[in-house]
């Protein structure tokens, strides 16, 4: 399978707990198989299948957690 990696700007995470609900949400996407978060840099790198998942999913997956994503 196809793997890919996009990183996304996300505002508002300051802690742990933002970290644990920002991977959560991402990582349930279907076609989602890894997700690392920079507090700091406030990046957001996803590992994904493009045939399955795409930027938009994890955009509203990130902001239906209660964080925006630029
Ligand atoms: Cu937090």
């Amino acid at each position: 399978m196809a793997r890919e990696t996009i990183q996304l700007n996300v505002e508002g995470m300051s802690c742990q707990h933002c970290v644990k609900a920002v991977k959560g949400s991402v990582g349930a996407l279907p076609g989602v198989d890894s997700v690392e978060v920079s507090l700091e840099r406030k990046l957001v790198t996803v590992g994904y299948d493009p045939a399955k998942v795409g930027m938009p999913a994890m955009k509203s997956a990130i902001e239906d957690a209660g964080y925006s994503v630029k």
